[in-house]
């Protein structure tokens, strides 16, 4: 069976096991995306980040179940679940609750951030076009934290969606070296708390200070309780209504580009590591390791030693 076309036919289990294998990664991914190339490009690719238990998982599920109510499909990615014990069980019971199951216009999957050369952005990436040459609408794509890892994920995305919490304090100012300048939307989630208006405040101010284009697309400060469902009609109207600004002024190319740049970067430094790993030998990298040790040679010179034989190697 061809699983590519299977895929684009609507086949829920080719699907699945299409995402399993690029998760994996692998010669047999790289041809099942080759395949599945010039059907990508549609979806509306929607990143949403933030620290642990802010509400990612309920949001993105009341969010799903907006988008269906209002015709659209939806594939959701959850990377890496923080808890060991509950990893995708988490998103899986959210969705249960808003009793999207069983909706085939819904598909979720959970990633762990492990056992990928290249790693986890590269396998986002990958697992975002599978389902976006699915037929996927909107793909959203849920991430803990605001590490680098997050960062090159949210270059994946066309809209990135970042929750903060009230009193999240200390964490503002986290938020402000780095989150805040992938941040398309603020969401401040659990506002059925205390301290939710001045986190908006906080927030708001911030932004004023950080030196946004004067033409340009302000990202907006909203407010939800996920659990209520409460604020998503105005995440989801924000999050189209950004879609719009990217297309109306001309950078959705610009993303485009820059989306495709760092993909083929990634793919560039995996596919240049795997083939030095498929034409040298393990004892020669032994030797060389053993004389970097030794301090005879060193690291950069090794490195540029791999890459010469890897590609003096490419004819035979
Ligand atoms: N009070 C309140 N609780 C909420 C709200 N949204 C989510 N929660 C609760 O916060 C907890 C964490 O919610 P999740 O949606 O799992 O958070 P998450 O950010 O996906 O968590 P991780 O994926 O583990 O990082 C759950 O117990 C939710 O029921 C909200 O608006 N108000
Ligand atoms: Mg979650």
């Amino acid at each position: 069976m061809d699983l590519a076309q299977a895929l684009l036919e609507g086949n829920r289990r080719a699907l699945a096991q299409a995402l399993t294998l690029v998760e994996t990664g692998g010669p047999q991914a790289r041809m099942l995306l080759a395949a599945l190339f010039a059907h990508t490009g549609r979806a509306h690719i929607v990143g949403v980040t933030g620290a642990p238990g802010a509400g990612k998982s309920t949001l993105v599920a009341a969010l799903a179940a907006h988008w269906r109510r209002t015709g659209r499909t939806v594939g959701i990615i959850a990377v890496d679940p923080t808890s060991p014990f509950t990893r995708g069980a988490i998103l899986g019971d959210r969705i249960r609750m808003q009793a999207l199951s069983g909706d085939s216009g819904v598909f979720i999957r959970s990633m762990a951030s492990r056992g990928r050369l290249g790693g986890i952005a590269r396998a986002t990436g990958d697992a975002v076009a599978v389902l976006d040459a699915a037929g996927f609408d909107m793909v959203l794509v849920e991430t803990v934290g605001a590490g680098q890892g997050e960062v090159e994920i949210a270059a994946t995305a066309h809209t990135t969606i970042v929750i903060e919490t009230p009193g999240a304090g200390d964490d503002i100012q986290a938020i402000k070296a780095g989150i805040l300048e992938i941040a398309d939307l603020l969401v401040v989630n659990k506002a059925d708390r205390d301290g939710a208006e001045q986190t908006v405040r906080q927030l708001r101010a911030m932004l004023s200070l950080a030196d946004l284009p004067a033409d340009g697309w302000t990202p907006p400060v909203l407010t939800a309780v996920a659990t209520r469902g409460e604020g998503i009609e105005a995440i989801a109207a924000a999050t189209e209504r950004h879609l719009a600004y990217l297309r109306e002024s001309g950078r959705f190319a610009g993303r485009e580009q820059e989306r495709a740049r760092r993909e083929l970067r990634l793919i560039l430094q995996e596919t240049a590591l795997a083939r030095v790993h498929a034409r040298v030998s393990s004892s020669d990298w032994d030797a060389l390791i053993a004389q970097i040790v030794a301090r005879t040679l060193d690291p950069y010179a090794a490195a540029d030693q791999l890459l010469d034989r890897a590609w003096s190697n490419a004819g035979g």
